[in-house]
């Protein structure tokens, strides 16, 4: 494998929105942003991923973009913009930022030009279809529900929108638009940047014959996934992308890709790949329901254990998946992932390590590293997220009652995450002196950043200990590179793993225990050195065994 710049490094991604408010408009922005590159650089960050905060209606919270080349009014100016990459230069960080070229927005200026004219050459850097029999093209369904088609008025065609029908999807078969993209991704890396996120990228590719397929659901519609899932052929855009752009810069890419087909990891993520990492989504799908949120499920341990340890296999030898626990299109990861006794320090603490020292580029999600969680709202009108609304309705169409449909909100949300940044224990979390824009989660008072600074034993400190644990010279290269291998398989509430050194020279343990009780294990190997805990344990009491408490968790150095 290649080496490449990015290998060693840890990421954040930031929800503008709902990072830091500095102007008292109730919504974060860049001057936030900037005022906190001391704080992301002291936890150990070396990447940021920013949300988009390109020009957008926000339909869908910017990414629905009408102006690629302008900065949201919101979020604050291209001088702020610049500013933001400078200081983060200064201090040897990194600026991602998310790159949405599936659709845009249907107030860019392109789509209503094609609006005016839908015979007309801008009609062809979208999918203007004529209708069958007038109805429309095909039978698809949008990803946040309804139609995927909708008519394009005064006249006989329709106009395709995989997302919300405020996102219409470029056409990616017209050379003009792809070059115009290519041009707008340079644009924006002359700047600077480190690279990009690149949004439900796996869309870009259409069977443009649009066949209809067997309806999955009463409403006779399928979901436009299965579309994507029997084309080929994204591929040859994703290269030709790469070429154009992202090779000449050196640039890190990290691709959002749902349903990659098997054997493509190796063309996606290897050396030479479409993409620098993809996000390992692998455990999202544990707790997905058949039809909805209304019949998603809880993560069952050991099946999550398996699914993540499978894909760190699959990865051997060929490239880095972006580990993640939680983004701002899913629930918190301390609610999901941990058990209703380990809602606590200790089991966040547990869960960041078994996380943080996977083999991967870490991604740590806003507001991840204090353990904030899901929040209840009392009324669907309290959610501002249009999938959350979406899903509500699906839930209640099946027979939910208000009170079920509300806790499948309280589950799945998207806006779980969304909600402000929890600086301190004052009014909105310290987020902003006005009112958010979507409320604050009421815990701020027992959970957020300023509480957790003054204290060496809060999951603030923590993770800060684990990033410097991660990236100390005598360890980097087995947590960077290192295979993993798992051990305590067979029991119901270990999640345990070793890094394995250059040579297997170097052997790390990582073990936690996910369960109620005690568990006592054989060392796979003579304990050499206690390297990290989330107990105040402070060495081991025995060479060749260790005894787990609930939720403990233990980081050793083997001989
Ligand atoms: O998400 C793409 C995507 O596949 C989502 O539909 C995802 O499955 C869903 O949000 C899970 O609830 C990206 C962005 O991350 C998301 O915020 C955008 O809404 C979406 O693209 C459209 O741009
Ligand atoms: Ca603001």
């Amino acid at each position: 494998m290649k080496r490449k710049w990015w290998h060693d490094k840890v990421a954040y991604q930031i929800y503008p929105k709902s990072f830091l408010d500095t102007n008292g408009d109730g919504i974060g922005d860049l001057r936030g942003i900037i005022s906190k590159l001391d704080y992301l650089k002291e936890l150990g960050i070396d990447i940021i991923w920013l949300s988009p905060i390109y020009k957008s209606p926000f339909v869908d919270q910017g990414y629905d973009i009408s102006d690629y080349y302008k900065i949201a009014e919101e979020f604050g100016t291209m001088e702020e913009f610049d500013e933001l990459l400078a200081e983060a230069k200064k201090r040897d960080m990194y600026i991602v930022m998310d790159l949405v070229v599936n659709h845009c927005s249907s107030e860019h200026e392109y789509f209503k030009a094609a609006l005016a004219d839908p015979d007309g050459p801008y009609a062809d850097y979208f999918y203007f279809v004529k209708g069958i029999d007038g109805k429309e093209p095909s039978n698809y369904r949008s990803y946040f529900g309804g139609k995927a088609w909708e008519p394009v008025p005064g006249s006989d065609k329709y106009y395709l929108h995989m997302f919300a029908k405020e996102q219409p999807d470029w056409n990616w078969e017209n050379k003009e638009v792809r070059d115009k993209i290519y041009k707008m991704i340079n644009w924006w890396l002359d700047k600077g940047l480190g690279g990009f996120r690149i949004d439900a990228i796996i869309n870009i590719k259409k069977d443009t014959s649009f066949p209809s397929y067997e309806p999955d659901g009463d409403d006779g519609l399928v979901s436009c996934v299965k579309m994507v899932e029997e084309t080929d052929g994204v591929g040859e855009f994703l290269e030709e992308m790469k070429h154009e752009t992202f090779e000449k810069y050196d640039a890190f890419t990290v691709g959002e890709v749902f349903n990659m087909k098997e054997d493509e990891l190796r063309e996606f993520v290897g050396d030479d790949g479409h993409f620098s990492s993809m996000f390992d989504f692998s455990a999202l799908e544990l707790t997905y329901g058949e039809h909805g949120w209304y019949d998603s499920k809880p993560v069952d341990f050991k099946r999550w254990r398996e699914i993540l340890f499978a894909s760190q296999k699959e990865m051997e030898g060929i490239g880095f998946k972006a580990n993640i626990i939680e983004n701002h299109d899913e629930p918190r990861g301390a609610s999901r992932y941990l058990p209703e006794y380990a809602q606590n320090e200790m089991g966040k603490k547990m869960l960041a390590t078994t996380s943080i020292l996977l083999r991967g580029i870490p991604f740590i999600y806003q507001g991840q590293e204090i353990g904030m969680t899901n929040c209840h709202r009392n009324d669907i009108s309290e959610y501002d997220d249009i999938s959350t609304k979406d899903q509500y309705q699906v839930a209640i169409d099946a027979g939910c009652t208000k009170e079920e449909a509300l806790a499948c909100c309280y589950e799945n949300s998207r806006d779980n995450a969304r909600t402000p940044m929890q600086w301190s224990a004052d009014e909105n979390g310290g987020f902003s002196a006005h009112a958010p824009w979507l409320a604050v989660n009421p815990n701020y008072k027992e959970i957020n950043v300023s509480e957790q600074e003054g204290r060496a034993d809060s999951v603030l400190s923590y993770y800060k200990e684990l990033i410097t644990l991660r990236k100390s010279p005598e360890y980097e290269e087995t947590f960077v590179y290192g295979n993993v291998e798992p051990v305590y398989e067979d029991t119901d509430t270990v999640f345990g793993f070793m890094r394995m050194g250059k040579e297997n020279r170097q052997k790390i343990l990582v073990a936690a225990n996910y369960g109620k009780e005690a568990v006592s294990l054989p060392l796979p190997g003579t304990a050499k050195k206690l390297l990290l805990s989330n107990a105040g344990r402070r060495k081991l009491a025995d060479a060749d065994h260790i005894t787990l408490e609930s939720l403990e968790t233990a980081v050793v150095l083997l001989k």
